[in-house]
C-alpha cells in the first residue's frame, strides 16, 4: 500500500495554539522516513488549507469557531476520501482532533462507496463524544465520535455518511469523560476500554476481540490516536494532559496488534502541540508509534552502543 501523509494544521479545535504545528514536527521527527524503512511506498501530499467560511451558527453560544472547523471537516473529507479511492493509506498529521470529523467522514464516504462497513478505533484518554449542543467548554476537538456516530446537534456539519453503530467503535485509553458524554454512551454500546480495563484485562484482550469483528465484518478500520492516550510522562506535548496514561510498552503493543491484523485502512494522528514538547520526545514518540504500525518490532531495533 503507498502511505499518504496528509498535514492538516488545524487549530480550531481547542483554545491552547500550537496544533497548527504538528505537521512540521512530524516532518522534521522523520514519519516519511520511518515509514520508507519499513519498506512502504511513502508520499508527503504536504499540508491542505480550509475552504471559505461557511456562514453557520449554532444554538450553543459557548461553540468556539464552528465555521472554521466546517470549513475544515470538507476539506479533510474530501482529502481521506481521494487518498482511499486511489488505493492509499492516508495518515493525517494533525493538528487537533477535530479534524477527525473530517478524516472519518472521508473514510465512511469511501468505506460506503465500497460497500464495506467501516469500524473506528479511538486512541484517547477523553470519549470526544459530545455534539456542539452539549459541550460546555465550546471546544470542539471534544465532538468527533458522536458526529460519527450520527448523534444530533451538527447541522452545521455536511450529514455524516453512514453513521457508524457504536457496536462497531471501540474506545482506549479513556479516563476524562464529561457527564453529559458519560450518559450519552451509555444509553449506547459502544465498547469502552478504560483505563481500568487496561488494568484489569490488558490490553491485547480488548483489542483481540474488537479485531476479530472488525474482520469477521470485513470492515474498513479508521484508527485515530490522540496523543493524550500515552502518559503524560513520556508524551507531554498536548494541551489536555491526563494522568494515568499509557505506557511505551502498551502503546507499542496496541501499534504491533494493529500492524499483525493488517486491517487498518486510515489512521489521524491528533493533539500533538510542538509547542509544549520537551526536546522533541513526543512528536519522536508517534512518529516511533506509525514505525510499529508499519511493522517494526521492538525487538528488531539495532540496540544502541554500550
Ligand atoms: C473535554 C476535552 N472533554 C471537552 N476533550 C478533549 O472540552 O469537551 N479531547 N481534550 O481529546
Ligand atoms: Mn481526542
Ligand atoms: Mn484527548
Ligand atoms: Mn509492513
Amino acid at each position: 500500500t503507498r502511505i499518504i501523509l496528509i498535514g492538516a494544521p488545524v487549530d480550531s479545535g481547542q483554545r491552547r495554539a500550537g496544533c497548527l504545528m504538528g505537521p512540521a514536527a512530524y516532518r522534521v521527527a522523520g514519519l516519511a522516513r520511518e515509514i520508507a524503512s519499513e519498506a512502504h511506498e511513502v508520499t508527503d501530499a504536504g499540508d491542505l488549507a480550509p475552504g471559505p467560511l461557511p456562514g453557520v451558527s449554532c444554538a450553543n453560544p459557548a461553540v468556539d469557531r464552528l465555521p472554521e472547523t466546517v470549513a475544515w471537516t470538507q476539506t479533510i473529507s474530501a482529502a481521506v476520501e481521494e487518498a482511499l479511492t486511489a488505493g492509499g493509506f492516508p495518515i493525517v498529521m494533525g493538528g487537533d482532533h477535530s479534524l477527525a470529523l473530517g478524516s472519518a467522514a472521508g473514510a465512511a464516504r469511501h468505506a460506503l462507496r465500497a460497500g464495506r462497513p467501516l469500524f473506528l478505533l479511538w486512541l484517547d484518554a477523553h470519549s470526544d463524544f459530545h455534539t456542539p449542543l452539549t459541550t460546555t467548554s465550546g471546544n470542539l476537538h471534544g465532538t468527533p465520535l458522536a458526529y460519527i456516530n450520527g448523534r444530533d446537534g451538527f447541522d452545521a456539519f455536511p450529514p455524516f455518511p453512514a453513521p457508524v453503530p457504536a457496536e462497531r467503535i471501540c474506545m482506549f485509553g479513556i479516563r476524562s469523560v464529561d457527564p453529559g458524554e458519560q450518559a450519552a454512551m451509555q444509553e449506547r454500546d459502544i465498547a469502552i476500554n478504560d483505563m481500568r480495563v487496561i488494568d484489569e484485562r490488558g490490553i491485547v484482550a480488548p483489542l483481540r476481540e474488537f479485531l476479530d469483528r472488525v474482520r469477521a465484518g470485513n470492515g474498513l478500520l479508521h484508527v485515530s490516536l490522540d496523543v493524550d492516550f500515552l502518559d503524560p510522562s513520556i508524551a507531554p506535548a498536548v494541551g489536555t494532559t491526563v494522568p494515568g496514561g499509557a505506557t511505551f510498552r502498551e502503546a507499542h503493543l496496541v501499534m504491533e496488534l494493529l500492524h499483525e491484523s493488517g486491517l487498518v485502512s486510515s489512521l489521524d494522528l491528533v493533539e500533538l502541540n510542538p509547542f509544549l514538547d520537551d526536546r522533541g520526545m513526543t512528536a519522536r514518540l508517534m512518529v516511533d508509534l506509525v514505525g510499529s504500525l508499519m511493522g517494526k518490532k521492538v525487538f528488531d531495533r539495532p540496540t544502541r552502543a554500550k
